[in-house]
C-alpha cells in the first residue's frame, strides 16, 4: 500500500516557470491573522513555514500590497522594509530545508471595514455595491459599509501597488508571488459583474471587466517575471458574496488572456471555497485547463485518493492542499505512508499565538 503510494505522481517534481518543486503537493494559501505592529509577520512565522518546508511549494497567507488593501485584523504586509524583513526570517527558514515558497498578494476591495482602514476611511471598490456579510476586525465581527468606487488614477496606483509589493517579495527571497484574483477580494469584484457597475473601460463587457486583472499581472510580471508569477482564481465560489451572472465566458476569457504573461501556474478553486466541489454542477474547469498554456494547480477538498487520480487523469499538474497543513505540518510524509492525518483545530485558525500555529507535532 505505502509503496503504491510512494509512486504517486504526487510525489514527482515539476518545474513551474523558474519555480522547481520537489513534488506536486503545494500548501495552499492560509489565513492565520498572527502579524504584529506594522503588519509584520510574527517572528514565529519563519518557524511555522519552516516546519511545512517538504511541500513542493508554500503558498503564504494573503498578504497585503498597502495598508490601505487590508481587510481582516492581524493580517501581514509586505510593501515595507520592517515586513520585508521578517519574512527575510520565513524564506531562509523555508529555504534552508529546501522548499519553495511565493508569498500570495492580495488587495481586499470591499471587503474590508474603516476600523481597518487608514484614517478609518470606507473602502474602496469597482463600485459602491455594499456586500452582505461581516469584517473580522481587531474588536470582532462588524457588518461591511457601503464601498466609494475607485477613481481612474486610484486604480493606476493600486497596479502600481500590487508591482511594488512583488519587487519587495523578491528582496525578501521569495521565489515568486501568486496574485490572489479570487474569492471576491479587489481583483475579482473588478471580474464579477455583481460587484462591478461600471460605465468606464473597467466594467460592462468581458473584455473591460478583465482588464485590471490583465494590467495587474502584466505589472507584476514586468517586476518579477511571468514564470516567477502564479494567479488564483475561484470562478464559481459565492465566498464574499461574489456573484456574476455567467461565469464561464468570463473565467474562460480570463485564462485565456492571462497566457500572454506566460505564468508559472493557474491556481483554481473548484467549486465554493471550502464546500461541495459542485455548488455549480457540470462546470467545467477542464475547459479552463484546456485553455491555459502554463501548469494548472487545483484546489478545493482534495484528498490523497483524489489528488493521484486527478494528476495521473491529466486533470491537473500540482495539487494545493489548504487545511490539512494545519494540523500536519509533515503532510507529505503522511499522504506517501499512509499514516493518520491529525484534525486541524478550528478555534485557532485565525488569531491568537503560537497555541494551533506551531506546535503541531510531526509524526515519530
Ligand atoms: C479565510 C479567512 C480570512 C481570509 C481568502 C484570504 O478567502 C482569504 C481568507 C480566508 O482567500
Amino acid at each position: 500500500m505505502s509503496e503504491d503510494r510512494r509512486s504517486s505522481p504526487l510525489f514527482q517534481p515539476i518545474r513551474l516557470g523558474d519555480l522547481e518543486l520537489k513534488n506536486r503537493l503545494a500548501m495552499a494559501p492560509l489565513t492565520r491573522s498572527r502579524a504584529l505592529k506594522g503588519d509584520v509577520p510574527r517572528p514565529s512565522a519563519a518557524d511555522y513555514y519552516g516546519q511545512r518546508a517538504s511541500a513542493g511549494l508554500i503558498i503564504t497567507e494573503a498578504t497585503q500590497v498597502d495598508d490601505s488593501a487590508k481587510g481582516y485584523a492581524w493580517t501581514p504586509g509586505i510593501y515595507t522594509d520592517a515586513q520585508v524583513e521578517s519574512w527575510k526570517q520565513v524564506t531562509n527558514a523555508v529555504h534552508a530545508k529546501g522548499g519553495s515558497i511565493v508569498v500570495q498578494i492580495w488587495h481586499v476591495g470591499r471587503i474590508s471595514h474603516p476600523s481597518l482602514q487608514p484614517n478609518g476611511v470606507v473602502p474602496v471598490a469597482p463600485s459602491a455595491v455594499l456586500p452582505e456579510g461581516n469584517a473580522f476586525t481587531e474588536s470582532g465581527f462588524q457588518p461591511h459599509v457601503e464601498p466609494r468606487a475607485l477613481e481612474l488614477d486610484e486604480i493606476r496606483q493600486i497596479v502600481a501597488d500590487f508591482a511594488h509589493a512583488a519587487t519587495m517579495a523578491r528582496k525578501a527571497g521569495f521565489d515568486g508571488v501568486e496574485v490572489h484574483a479570487a474569492h471576491g477580494y479587489l481583483i475579482d469584484q473588478f471580474l464579477r459583474d455583481g460587484s462591478n457597475k461600471r460605465g468606464d473601460q473597467y466594467g460592462g463587457s468581458i473584455e473591460n471587466r478583465t482588464r485590471f486583472l490583465f494590467e495587474v499581472m502584466g505589472a507584476v510580471s514586468d517586476a518579477i517575471g511571468g514564470s516567477r508569477t502564479g494567479v488564483r482564481l475561484s470562478p464559481v465560489s459565492p465566498v464574499n458574496d461574489s456573484k456574476d451572472s455567467d461565469p464561464a465566458p468570463l473565467y474562460l476569457h480570463a485564462v485565456e488572456g492571462l497566457n500572454r504573461f506566460k505564468p508559472a501556474y493557474l491556481h483554481i478553486v473548484e467549486g465554493a471555497t471550502g464546500g461541495p466541489r459542485d455548488i455549480v454542477p457540470g462546470y467545467d474547469f477542464g475547459a479552463l485547463k484546456r485553455a491555459f498554456q502554463g501548469a494548472f494547480m487545483a484546489n478545493n477538498g482534495y484528498d490523497f485518493a483524489m489528488a493521484d487520480e486527478a494528476l495521473r487523469a491529466g486533470r491537473a499538474d500540482v495539487i494545493a492542499m489548504g487545511r490539512p497543513f494545519i494540523g500536519n505540518p509533515d503532510l507529505v510524509e503522511r499522504l506517501k505512508t499512509g499514516a493518520p492525518l491529525a484534525e486541524s483545530d478550528p478555534k485557532t485558525f485565525y488569531g491568537g499565538d503560537e497555541h494551533g500555529y506551531t506546535d503541531y507535532p510531526t509524526l515519530g
